[in-house]
């Protein structure tokens, strides 16, 4: 039989399919291969054993957040508590385009600013879509609703920015532990624990643990450029450009007379950077 891993606790693995749900063991095999079944994998297994014998082809995999076969990214980003991280952000852009899933930004938490805060949250928001990406408020249901359609969905970002919550107000049927913020610790505290695949709106999405920190052991600088999106409405004179120390440098430029957001270009010194091995 062929289904779909919904669910990973421990070394059970809960695959899906129109038959039902299966919980299953895998087998000694992947871990001789060194392929571990993650969230999203499509399986062959064991009906009557309940064991996994085999992961089709991926689409794509993802490492942080562990899933695989997604169509696009929802980076559910709060403007304050946790305070508003272009950083984060921009990494969780960089990562998606690499492997080739549509980021859309959600901001939450615009509840929690005052109007001079959101006026400048909003132009953020403003420079992200003029760029070319679907930018949404947690509290446009409907309109995020309609982009879950027919595709699969990740809800990924900072661990308290409010995945689980926004996925229990699409879905008043789901029931998500959520959190509060440790102030304590002055950082989120971990409440979702385990990746989990969900049908919803005529699509399936999965929520994800947060996390604080994310690197790009993967990718290469020239990869770190390329998806800087609107880096390439700039072409550079020089070949195959860094965008960091030319003179004639066409980002540069654009950084310069603010047609490129500051924050972004910073973000990206320091992502290219922190392939020195510092950062
Ligand atoms: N004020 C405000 N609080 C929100 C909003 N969205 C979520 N929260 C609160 O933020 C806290 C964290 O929300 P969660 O949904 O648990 O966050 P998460 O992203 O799932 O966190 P992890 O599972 O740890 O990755 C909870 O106390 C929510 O009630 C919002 O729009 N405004
Ligand atoms: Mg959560
Ligand atoms: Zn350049």
């Amino acid at each position: 039989m062929q289904g779909q891993i919904v669910k990973i606790v421990s070394n059970l693995y809960t695959v899906s399919n129109e038959q039902g749900t299966f919980p299953c063991h895998s087998r000694g095999k992947f871990r001789m291969d060194k392929v571990t079944p993650v969230v999203g994998d499509y399986v062959k297994f064991d009906e009557k054993e309940c064991y996994i014998l085999e992961i089709l082809p991926r689409k794509n995999a993802l490492i942080r957040p562990v899933v695989s076969n997604v169509d696009q990214g929802l980076i559910v980003t709060s403007v304050k508590h946790p305070d508003f991280s272009s950083n984060l952000l921009d990494k969780l852009i960089v990562t998606l385009e690499f492997h080739n899933i549509e980021p859309i930004l959600c901001f939450s938490k615009w509840d929690l600013l005052s109007p001079e805060e959101a006026k400048e949250m909003e132009d953020v928001c403003d420079y992200y879509q003029k760029i070319g990406y679907t930018v949404v408020k947690n509290t446009e249901l409907e309109k995020i609703q309609k982009l879950l359609k027919g595709k699969t969905t990740v809800f990924t970002g900072q661990t308290g920015a409010g995945k689980s919550s926004l996925m229990n107000h699409l879905d008043s049927t789901l029931h998500l532990e959520t959190g509060e913020i440790s102030e304590a610790l002055g950082r989120g505290k971990h409440t979702t624990r385990h990746v989990e695949l969900m049908e919803m709106y005529g699509g399936k999405v999965l929520d994800t643990p947060g996390f604080s920190s994310l690197d790009f052991t993967e990718m290469k600088k020239e990869d770190i450029r390329d998806s800087f999106i609107e880096f390439a409405n700039h072409p550079c004179p020089f070949r195959d450009c860094m965008h960091q120390f030319e003179g004639e440098c066409e980002v540069k430029k654009n950084v310069e007379n603010g047609n490129i957001l500051s924050s972004r270009y910073e973000n990206y010194i320091k992502f290219i950077n922190s392939k020195n091995g510092r950062s």
